[in-house]
């Protein structure tokens, strides 16, 4: 039971990561002025609007407000 547990929680962590990181690439927004007339700001990490390059010190939140 516990192996199929854990066998379950990678798969998801891999999908996971595969999705973040495709969606990462580029980023929805060009930078924060975009984001933030498109309404969008302390986007937390895993937010599929969350870019690493929005997020210059790397707290987890993009764009804070
Ligand atoms: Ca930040």
């Amino acid at each position: 039971m516990f192996r199929i547990f854990i066998a379950a929680s990678l798969v998801a962590a891999a999908a996971g990561l595969g999705a973040a990181s495709v969606a990462n690439a580029e980023g929805p927004y060009a930078n924060c002025t975009q984001a933030k007339a498109d309404g969008r700001y302390d986007i937390p990490q895993g937010d599929p609007d969350y870019w690493p390059g929005g997020d210059r010190d790397q707290d987890g939140i993009a764009c804070e407000s």
